[in-house]
């Protein structure tokens, strides 16, 4: 029989139809990489040259107010733009050949300060000032997706400069579009011929399976479960599931607004405990599309992707085979799990 524990094998990820192999066996090599120190970590509550501290200008020339709670700004650099759209430009593709296809992108780009504190992160901040950036995800969730054409909104993070953040400033970006980007098309494709075929939700049936085998389960509460799934790419990568069928933020109650505060600060307090530093990763929000419709396939969950391996500085690059053939690991998810969890 196939031993998980042992054998090289590849795990399926029914959300995005895509596989990862797994070379258990590995983790027993010997290891001579170098072992750096964790780079230090000490930043101003305020920094006079902070583009998103509160009082100072932008790179684009406006000046923040002096915020206290949250911030939301459009992006001065946006990399989509509201009004670029016109039938003449769809028109003008509709010649082209089926190897040189293009398509409009129109989008909405903002900038979420988490706090007015530049020496904060999520995992600093207070259950209240965690649920300040809850209630300013959902009301952008809810904003952007009433703008007609808007069909999808993706809050996301990229936190460290490892990840491409460009500023330690604790900050997220979301981006409302009119075409539905591709991780989140393939998702949306798998929930909706799961609920087809099964009349109940992948995540649902997924996470009622995690709770049962308690193998990669991370942390939880009432309202949410963070567990590194089963077909984990990056070797602690995570997601937190709703434990209700709810398709988006717009869709809990304050509680379960409160549930994710918390299961934010549990999971990024583990992370950032790990290794002994400000854990990089790149996060966001999955949820319903912004159509208007019901959807019931879907259920509301964040995925958390960081690149670190071994220490604060030696990572998982995703490279060759990666590239060119699938994703690999060597830790097993369920020992990343266990890892994570000892950290609570
Ligand atoms: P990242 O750190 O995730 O890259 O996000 C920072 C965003 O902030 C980035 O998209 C924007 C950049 O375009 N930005 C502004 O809108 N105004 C500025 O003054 C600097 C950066
Ligand atoms: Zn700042």
């Amino acid at each position: 029989m196939l031993n998980l524990d042992d054998h090289p094998h590849r795990r399926y990820n029914p959300l995005i139809d895509e596989w990862v192999v797994v070379s258990p066996h590995r983790t027993k090599r010997p290891w001579l990489g170098q072992v750096d120190p964790a780079p230090s970590d000490t930043r101003p509550a305020y920094d006079p040259t902070c583009y998103l501290c509160p009082g100072n200008a932008r790179a684009g020339g406006v000046t923040n107010p002096v915020y206290t709670t949250t911030f939301v700004f459009n992006n001065d650099f946006a990399a989509l733009l509201a009004d670029e759209f016109s039938d003449e430009i769809v028109v003008g593709y509709a010649d082209a050949s089926p190897l040189l296809r293009a398509a409009p992108a129109r989008g909405i780009c903002r900038v979420v300060c988490y706090s007015p504190r530049h020496d904060l992160a999520l995992p600093q901040l207070s259950p209240v000032e965690l649920r300040a950036v809850v209630d300013t995800w959902t009301d952008q969730y809810e904003e952007l997706g009433a703008v007609p054409w808007v069909r999808h909104v993706l809050i996301f993070e990229n936190r460290g400069a490892m990840m491409g953040a460009s500023n330690p400033h604790p900050h997220g970006q979301i981006w409302g579009t009119e075409f539905l980007p591709v991780q989140f098309a393939r998702e949306h494709a798998s929930q909706q011929r799961y609920f087809t075929a099964h009349r109940r939700d992948l995540l649902g049936d997924y996470l009622a399976l995690e709770l049962e085998r308690d193998e990669r389960l991370v942390c939880q509460n009432a309202h949410f479960v963070a567990l590194v799934p089963f077909w984990a790419a990056w070797p602690f990568e995570t997601i937190v599931i709703a434990r209700d069928p709810v398709p988006s933020l717009t869709a809990l109650d304050p509680a379960g607004r409160d549930g994710l505060a918390d299961i934010l600060k549990q999971l990024t307090t583990c992370y950032d405990a790990l290794f002994a530093t400000a854990f990089p990763y790149s996060m966001g929000f999955h949820q319903a599309p912004t159509d208007g419709q019901p959807h019931p396939a879907w259920r509301l969950h964040a995925h958390f992707l960081p690149p670190l391996l071994r220490s604060a500085t030696i990572r998982k690059f995703m490279v060759g085979f990666e590239m060119l053939g699938e994703p690999q690991r060597d830790l097993t998810p369920e020992q990343a799990a266990a890892r994570l969890r000892a950290l609570l």
